[in-house]
């Protein structure tokens, strides 16, 4: 069984994450999550912040000579901001006066969390909702991502639109196994494959920044290389639509997910939604489109999975919406401020693709089982060309 928890404070000493389940023999270097943790901290529209950390990983257990042990793997990524936050975020008791937090941000944790665990200080609750998390997540994402690799799966990410800049059904399905495409996304600095598009999303997102706004958007990724038969029909949460859905849904501030052509499908014919089964005798089984986004009755269909997810404005404002103190109960013209990004969507793209990642490692283990890389492989192997 594949599961992992990640632990950490935006502003505490650091993030770790301990992963269970990931076969023996795997090889594993920091190289193959850094980049990922880099990808993850870049992207245009970001705070303060990022230009504060480096993160990188320390492994910390379950790596020996650079393979996996097939014990748990825990992955540690320090906070450099820690520095600066010691008397604020001591876990043991100060002589310092430390300033609470009191007033909500709406959209954020802050409220639903400060009532919920009994907090007055809302700094309790901004700590561990804040997003720094997922750089935990794109560490294990990344973990993920190397054992995948080992059967040829893919993973890649690019932003559709920037608040109202771009078309969320533009999907870039017709790119899957396009390298070159996938190349230029990571050159552009908002992760967008149209240079003329990515110009529009940046002059928005500087837009945004002069109103003291924030903007959403919507991002998709594109997995290749996963075969028929992962997940399945016969109980609701073995669905891999389900398990996707969950991982996409679990990043904070995305408000909406769908698979294929999703919420577009609804508006047309059948006819022009399901996808055209064929034979070839060269590649065997071919859909002749891919509106399901690689996945049909909740298992791969062995066409790229295509999902997309929509992020919502980041919710720490320069010019604050009213709020409420609470701990007056006063309701307030304008609430508080603390330095933020302006947009997040092109990072939010890259822990998509660890979320993906996840979930497509938990339903291949699920299949194919294995306690050492090559009992997965020998699975793999002996299940595949059946299929092909
Ligand atoms: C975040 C607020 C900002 C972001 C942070 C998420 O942090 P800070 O309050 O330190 O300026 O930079 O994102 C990260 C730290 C990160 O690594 O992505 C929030 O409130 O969610």
């Amino acid at each position: 069984m594949f599961r992992f928890l990640t632990s950490g404070e935006s502003h505490g000493p650091g993030l770790t994450a301990i992963i269970e389940g990931i076969p023996a023999g795997l090889k594993l270097t920091g190289e193959d999550i850094d980049i990922h943790l880099e990808r993850r901290q870049g992207g245009y529209g970001r705070g303060g912040r990022m230009k504060i950390e480096k993160d990188r990983v320390v492994f910390r257990s379950g790596l020996r000579h650079g393979l996996t042990l097939g014990s748990p793997i825990t992955l540690e990524i320090e906070n450099k901001d820690w520095q600066n936050w010691q008397v604020k975020m001591s876990v043991t008791p100060v002589e310092e006066t430390v300033d609470a937090v009191t007033l909500a941000r709406p959209g954020h944790a802050d409220f639903a969390g400060a009532i919920k665990y009994g907090h007055d200080d809302i700094r309790n609750v901004i700590e561990r909702s804040s997003a720094r998390e997922t750089a935990a997540r794109v560490a294990v994402g990344a973990v993920c991502l190397a054992f995948l690799r080992q059967f040829g799966v893919t993973i890649h990410s690019h932003v559709l639109t920037i608040g109202p800049v771009g078309d969320a059904a533009n999907s870039a399905v017709e790119h899957s196994f396009d390298e070159a495409y996938w190349q230029q996304v990571e050159q552009s600095p908002v992760r967008c494959g149209d240079d003329a598009l990515a110009e529009q999303m940046i002059a928005y997102i500087q837009d945004s920044k002069t109103r003291a706004d924030t903007c959403g958007g919507v991002f998709e990724v594109v997995t290749t290389g996963v075969p028929v038969g992962l997940g399945s029909y016969s109980q609701w949460d073995r669905r891999l639509s389900s398990k996707i859905a969950m991982a996409l849904m679990s990043i904070p501030s995305i408000k909406g997910v769908e698979i294929g052509n999703g919420f577009e499908g609804s508006r047309l014919p059948g006819t022009q939604v399901h996808d055209v089964i064929q034979w070839h005798d060269e590649q065997g089984w071919q859909h002749l489109t891919n509106h399901a986004g690689g996945i049909e009755g909740g298992i791969s269909n062995s066409a790229p999975i295509v999902a997309r997810a929509a992020v919502k404005p980041i919710s720490t404002l320069a010019h604050p919406l009213p709020t409420v103190d609470i701990r007056t109960h006063e309701n307030v013209s304008e609430g508080r401020y603390e330095r933020s990004d302006v947009c997040v969507v092109p990072a939010a793209g890259v822990v998509g693709e660890a979320m993906l990642a996840i979930a497509l490692t938990e339903a291949w283990l699920e299949k194919f089982g294995g306690d050492s890389m090559k009992e997965t492989m020998t699975n793999f192997k002996s299940y595949a060309p059946g299929v092909q």
